[in-house]
C-alpha cells in the first residue's frame, strides 16, 4: 500500500496532478504549501522539487524504496503507468494520446502561462507579448477544437492522461472567456463533459 503526498497550492499545474489521483481513486495525503506572490516559501521544499515548483509527489511504496516525482508531467505519466490506466496499451492508440498530451504540456501550458503573466502579473505593459501569447492560445484552442470534432475526447474515443493534463489549463482560458463566442462548439462540449466528472470536480478543489 502506497503513501502519497501531493504538495501542492491549486493553480493548473497542480489540479492536473490532483484530477489525476482522483480520477484513479488513489488516496493521498495534501500539504498545502505556502504560495505567496509566485512563489513557494516553505523551507526545505527545494529537497522535494528542485526549482521549488510545485506540483510534486512523495511515494512511499512497499514495493519500491520511497521516491518523489516532480512536476505535472512526471506524475501524470508515472500513474497512467504504473497503474495501467487513463494511457491505452496498444502503440497506435497510445501515440495519439501522447501526441495530444505533448501538446497540451509544451505548447498549451506555455501559452496559457505567458498570457497570464503578461496580462496579469508584469509590472508594465508589453503589447507584443500579450498579442503573441493570446494567439498562441488561440492557436492552440482551435486545435484542441478541431480534434474533438472528428473524437469525443483528446486521445480518440476513450478519456486518457491527454484530457486530464488538458483541462484545467482549458478552463483557465474558459474563465477568462475563451469559449464565450461560440466559434469552438468542440472543445466546448469536452469542456462541459469532461468538468462534469466527480473526479474531476473534487481534484479541482484541491487544495481545499
Ligand atoms: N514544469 C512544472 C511547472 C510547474 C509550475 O510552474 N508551478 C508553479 C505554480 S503554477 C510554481 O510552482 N511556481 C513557483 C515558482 O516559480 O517559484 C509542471 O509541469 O508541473
Amino acid at each position: 500500500m502506497s503513501r502519497l503526498t501531493l504538495h501542492t497550492a491549486g493553480s493548473p499545474h497542480g489540479h492536473r496532478a490532483s484530477v489525476m489521483l482522483e480520477e484513479l481513486g488513489l488516496e493521498y495525503v495534501v500539504h498545502k504549501l505556502d504560495y505567496v506572490g509566485g512563489v513557494v516559501r516553505d523551507p526545505g521544499y527545494a529537497k522535494v522539487s528542485p526549482l521549488g515548483k510545485f506540483p510534486a509527489l512523495e511515494i512511499d511504496d512497499a514495493d519500491s524504496l520511497p521516491h518523489t516525482l516532480f512536476g505535472s508531467g512526471a506524475i501524470l505519466l508515472h500513474l497512467a503507468l504504473t497503474t495501467g490506466k487513463l494511457l491505452p496499451g496498444e502503440p497506435a492508440a497510445r501515440g495519439e494520446v501522447l501526441n495530444w498530451l505533448n501538446l497540451v504540456m509544451t505548447d498549451l501550458t506555455p501559452a496559457v502561462s505567458g498570457q497570464f503573466r503578461f496580462n496579469v502579473l508584469a509590472p508594465d505593459r508589453f503589447d507584443y507579448a500579450i498579442d503573441f501569447f493570446a494567439a498562441e492560445v488561440r492557436r492552440c484552442l482551435a486545435a484542441l477544437d478541431g480534434r474533438l470534432a472528428s473524437c469525443p475526447y483528446l486521445g480518440g474515443a476513450e478519456y486518457s492522461v491527454a484530457d486530464v493534463a488538458a483541462f484545467p489549463f482549458v478552463d483557465a482560458t474558459a474563465k477568462g472567456g475563451s469559449l464565450k463566442d461560440g466559434s469552438m462548439p468542440h472543445l466546448a462540449r469536452w469542456y462541459a463533459e469532461v468538468g462534469a466528472r466527480e473526479a474531476v470536480q473534487r481534484g479541482m478543489k484541491v487544495p481545499a
